[in-house]
């Protein structure tokens, strides 16, 4: 099609020679370590260390080499051989380094010591620890604590994060966002509500049991590719994969085994989707609401004819409620609503909904795109909705599985850190460490981004993360933050985050979790939980990047200590000496699911914390699984305009969040720049621009605030018309901060109302 030869794309499979390629160009610009290698053995292993990109599952049985292009890369860019040393620090103000690009920043390398900032200088000094801590106690006890944010990317450790959680609470507050708040907090509070569980309900063996899986808004070659593995293996047993994207994302349609020489050697590449649908940015309610008419046209059908059922009615008598009302809800949207906000053929629609018919089990697995909208909730629901109808929830081979992001940010919510005070067992807390846990929400990290726009937020501690790069509304925030008393920034290298400071700020440099952490009873292990509830032990062996490093566990604890009045019930010492004391804590808080934690540490496969909603035990206000009658028929949270488009804020195949490895979208054929805006050929010449032209995106929000970001070339490339691509974390300035999915606060970062300046 000319179309297609117009625009950029890329020929090659995922996998394959371009994600070799990938890793070498990584591993030649960081100059890894030679302990690499060994390293990248162990990588995903039992007794081995757990890759710090994404949280998909660790299988029992291992391949020989578990680990994908961008795991790879993750261990180079921790195991680099660079140094951000105080003197690299002194050699340049911050007032300078905040010109500097993402990728610049953390090519400086790893941090190497506590550093205080030095406002006359404008730059960074280094401090020891000792000063550090007491000044960070020093400066929380001065304030109200409901008045401190204590922020958490979702790498730290369940050990890390249970000590953060109980430090915040004892010391008085529960503002306890963390990446989640960004990502699949509207997860966790749909599927709460929805199936009474907030997270999803698939173990590895439903994907090796199932008929067909369902794809939304989720970009596997990218973003998390070892599941591509168990994927390649379900497409060869002759499973059907339906994918719903605006984008044709590589990795869901073709896919190269790079560790198998066959496939290496020969031009041999599996076909990944059996139907791929580019519904519009937004458009999912109302392609699963398509989906839903068509099964219930069959289903009456069926009966009429056969007397036999297509839906799982036994099911829904048992175990939903609210059937009825959603079904008539469904019924009276007409096709013609259907097709104009789906984007979407009615015929593709019945497509894929008779593949979802035909299957007895179906999986549902889903990512930021239907999590970051304004009706993200009501994705979800649609699409728990269709779940319902055939009993393809708590039954082997089916469930909804959102892929989750980080390495261990679903199980930070496990171990408390969380806003929501009801998540989080406070009187079990009250009871073991003597102390009144405060009971009202705590701030989320819109509600902390509005609290330090106002002045009210003192303190900010970030435990990892970039907060002011992936939030959005940059301008307001950057202004905002520098009216903080203290802002405290614990990482592994530099970034844009740390080049914004409160009046009083600490850069604490930490161990990477492939390195080896060693405290007084000997090396320590930490566990993480993955996307599939199952909870691994990582033990990283490789020599710190530096000999003044601390360990997240101990910073946390230092801090703590700092700011605490001493309590024999809070052995911060004791907690850092040995970690296993702190796994003992964490399972007498967590009895149920961390049941023998110390011994099941290592468990090949992880060991699985359980899921209710798994054993068709529904912890809703019903005591049932809900259907959700549609209020809206697309995510979006505008009306179309003339010249408002649908912005859709994406990652490429070489970045990490706001970690950006290097300028190649392999993937999506995109090289050597991120400053690009990706919009449809009619699009570009409907609007009377050029590829290759220069513009501007601007805020289109309507509420009168100024958002620009200028220098970016249009590219052609194959998206629904009336949506643009453009890459996150570059476009954040682009989002209202009120801009978020109604019911969780996550920020709407894939439909964004902007339009193009020339
Ligand atoms: N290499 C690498 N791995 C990562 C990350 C990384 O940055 N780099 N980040 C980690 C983190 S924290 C997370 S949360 C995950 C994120 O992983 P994903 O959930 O895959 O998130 P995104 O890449 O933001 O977007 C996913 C897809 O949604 C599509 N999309 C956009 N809008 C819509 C829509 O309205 N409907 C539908 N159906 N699709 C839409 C986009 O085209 C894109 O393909 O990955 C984790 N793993
Ligand atoms: N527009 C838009 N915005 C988004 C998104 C989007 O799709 N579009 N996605 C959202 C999502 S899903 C997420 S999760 C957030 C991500 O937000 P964050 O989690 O806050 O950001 P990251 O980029 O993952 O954090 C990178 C930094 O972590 C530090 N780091 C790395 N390893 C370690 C470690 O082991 N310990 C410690 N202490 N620090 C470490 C390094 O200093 C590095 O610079 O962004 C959100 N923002
Ligand atoms: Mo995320």
């Amino acid at each position: 099609m000319a179309e297609e030869e117009e625009t950029v794309h890329y020929d090659g499979a995922e996998g394959g020679w371009g994600s070799l390629r990938g890793m070498a160009s990584i591993a030649w610009s960081e100059k890894p370590t030679p302990a690499v290698l060994d390293t990248l053995r162990r990588q995903n292993k039992v007794r081995g260390f757990m890759c710090v990109s994404c949280a998909w599952t660790k299988p029992a049985q291992a391949h020989p080499l578990e680990f994908c292009e961008n795991g790879a890369k993750a261990t180079f860019w921790e195991l680099t051989s660079r140094r951000c040393t105080p003197e690299v620090l002194s050699a340049h103000k911050i007032s300078e380094l905040r010109t500097w690009k993402d990728h610049d920043l953390e090519q400086l390398g790893r941090i190497t010591h506590p550093m205080r900032y030095d406002r006359p200088s404008d730059t960074y000094v280094p401090c020891s620890w000792e000063e550090a801590f007491a000044a960070i106690g020093r400066e929380l006890k001065a304030i109200d604590p409901r008045s401190a944010v204590f922020y958490a990317s979702g790498r730290a450790s369940l050990e890390t994060s249970y000590l953060y959680a109980l430090f915040a609470r004892v010391y008085g507050h529960n503002n306890l966002p963390d990446s989640s708040n960004m990502c699949h907090e509207t997860t966790s509070v749909a599927l709460k509500k929805l199936i009474g569980s907030p997270v999803g309900t698939c173990v590895l063996s439903d994907l090796h049991l199932c008929d067909a899986i369902f794809f939304f808004g989720q970009n596997t070659g990218s973003n998390s590719p070892r599941l591509l593995h168990p994927l390649q293996e379900a497409v060869k047993r002759g499973v059907k994969i339906v994918t719903f994207n605006p984008i044709r994302e590589k990795g869901l349609e073709v896919f190269k085994n790079p560790q198998s020489p066959a496939e290496m050697l020969t031009p041999k590449e599996t076909p990944i989707s059996t139907l791929y649908l580019q519904v519009k940015a937004g458009g999912d309610i109302a392609a699963i609401t398509g989906l839903i008419k068509h099964v219930l046209a069959a289903e009456e059908r069926k009966w009429a004819q056969e007397k036999l059922h297509i839906l799982d009615i036994e099911f829904i008598q048992q175990h939903t409620n609210g059937f009825e009302a959603m079904k008539a809800e469904v019924e009276a949207k007409s096709w013609e609503e259907v097709e104009c906000e789906s984007g979407l053929a009615r015929a593709d629609l019945e497509e894929a909904a008779q593949i979802y018919i035909e299957a007895s089990r179906s999986i549902a697995m889903y990512g930021m795109g239907l999590t970051q909208h304004v009706h993200g909730f009501e994705n979800l629901a649609a699409l728990t909705n269709l779940w319902l109808l055939k009993g393809n929830i708590g039954r082997e081979g089916t469930g909804i599985s959102p892929v989750r992001g980080h390495s261990n940010v679903q199980g930070q919510r496990t171990v408390g850190i969380s806003e929501k005070p009801e998540l989080v067992p406070l009187d079990r807390l009250a009871w073991q460490y003597g102390f009144e846990p405060p009971r009202e929400e705590g701030m989320n990290t819109v509600k902390a981004c509005e609290k330090i726009i106002s002045g009210d937020v003192k303190a900010f501690i970030g435990l990892g993360g970039n907060f002011l790069r992936a939030i959005p509304e940059r301008e307001m925030m950057e202004t905002a933050w520098q009216k903080m008393r203290l802002t405290v920034q614990i990482a592994t290298k530099l970034n844009r985050s740390h080049l914004i400071n409160g009046e009083v700020a600490y850069l604490l440099p930490c161990l990477g979790r492939s390195e080896k952490d060693s405290q007084v009873s000997g090396a320590q292990a930490v566990t993480m939980e993955d996307s599939l509830s199952c909870i691994h032990g990582s033990l990283g062996n490789n020599t710190p990047a530096s000999q003044h490093l601390k360990s997240e566990v101990a910073i946390v604890a230092g801090m703590a200590k700092a700011t605490l009045p001493p309590n024999p019930k809070l052995p911060w010492d004791d907690w850092t000496g040995d970690y296993a004391k702190i796994r003992n804590a964490i399972e007498q808080t967590y009895p149920d699911q961390f049941r023998d934690f110390n011994d099941r540490v290592f468990t090949p496969g992880g060991f699985y914390r359980g899921n209710s909603a798994r054993e068709r035990i529904w912890k809703t206000p019903s005591g049932k699984a809900e259907f959700t009658v549609p209020k809206a028929m697309t995510s979006v949270g505008f009306a179309p305009a003339e010249g408002r488009y649908r912005l859709v804020t994406l990652r490429s195949n070489d970045q990490f969040n706001t970690t950006i490895y290097g300028y190649s979208d392999r993937l999506r054929g995109i090289e050597g720049t991120r400053d690009v805006v990706l919009m449809n050929p009619e699009d570009i010449a409907a609007a009377g621009l050029e590829n290759g032209q220069l513009v501007a995106l601007a805020s289109d929000a309507g509420d009168g605030v100024h958002r620009q970001v200028d220098g970016l070339t249009v590219i052609p490339f194959l998206l629904p018309r009336g949506c643009l691509g453009a890459y996150y974390p570059e476009m954040n300035p682009l989002i209202p901060l009120w801009y978020h999915d109604e019911q969780s606060k996550t920020p709407a970062a894939k439909g964004v109302p902007v339009r193009i300046v020339t």
